[in-house]
């Protein structure tokens, strides 16, 4: 069969176009492709609600690809073991109660999971602003990466969703923008965004899946953004913290409560 370069192009522009329509305006959109984001998406699609995935970078996974200083292994603790099991990712015990598991092999079936699930991965896209009615964020502004990166001045689109997550990070970037630009109160101590703190494994364990919770109408940190909006340390590369949030954070969505 003789291939024609416009069909290959043309499959491309209507099959993605129609994802992107039908994710115009979704039950939960999930700002940030790291492990705790990816982890959420899976439960959230899996629990029936219409997922997208927004990331940055042209690659998913966030800091999870590179384990500990591009060692490409990562630990899990006692806790979140049961969650690699449930994705299937293979994890050897090093010492009792630590787990490691291939940082590439976490990422790609966590991933390959949540898509097979139902979410949807919206790659290569920034989230720049979010959408407020009433004190409640209902909604993402969008761009490209690359917009973003040449600091070009082109308007950016709209997404509406009932529920956010800010799984951005140690940045906790859509909180900032609404600290920055909204009338709204975090559900922090202070109502402001208390910022990480030094390594502190075990305590940061813990304040990540405590952290993890609505901290305004409408959104929900999950993962290392939990711990910079709430002032709890960082933990370095033990990613049982970030797994657990991701699942806590779906049970909350779902109304399964912080058993799901
Ligand atoms: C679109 C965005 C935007 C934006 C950021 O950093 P992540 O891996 O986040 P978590 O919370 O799932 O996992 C944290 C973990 O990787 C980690 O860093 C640990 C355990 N650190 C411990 C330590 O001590 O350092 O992923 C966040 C993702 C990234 O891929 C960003 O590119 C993306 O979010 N992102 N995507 N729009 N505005 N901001």
């Amino acid at each position: 069969m003789a291939l024609n370069e416009v069909t290959i192009t043309r499959a491309i522009v209507e099959t993605y176009m129609k994802k992107l329509l039908d994710h115009l305006d979704v039950d939960v959109a999930v700002v940030g492709g790291g492990p705790a984001g990816l982890v959420a998406s899976y439960y959230l699609a899996r629990g029936g609600k219409k997922v997208a995935l927004y990331e940055r970078k042209l690659s998913i996974g966030g800091g999870m690809w590179g384990g500990g200083m591009m060692f490409n292994e990562i630990v899990v603790q006692e806790e979140a073991k049961a969650i690699l099991d449930e994705f299937g990712v293979a994890a050897s015990e090093f010492e009792r109660g630590y787990y490691t598991a291939d940082a590439v092999e976490a990422v790609t079936t966590i991933c390959s999971r949540a898509l097979k699930a139902g979410a949807k991965v919206f790659n290569c896209i920034t989230v720049e602003d979010v959408v407020i009615r009433e004190n409640r964020v209902m909604g993402l502004v969008v761009t490209w990466s690359p917009v973003e990166m040449a600091g070009l001045h082109v308007d950016p689109l709209t997404i509406h969703a009932r529920h956010v997550i800010d799984a951005t990070g140690h940045d906790t970037e859509v909180l900032r923008v609404i600290e920055r630009k909204a009338d709204v109160t975090l559900n922090t101590p202070t109502g402001k965004i208390l910022g990480e703190r030094s390594m502190w494994s075990e305590k940061a364990e813990r304040l990540t899946i405590e952290n993890t919770k609505e901290i305004c109408p409408g959104v929900y940190v999950a993962g290392m953004s939990a711990n910079a909006a709430f002032g709890g340390p960082r933990m370095g590369p033990i990613f049982g913290g970030m797994l657990l949030s991701g699942k806590k954070v779906a049970g909350l969505i779902l109304g399964a409560g912080e058993g799901y």
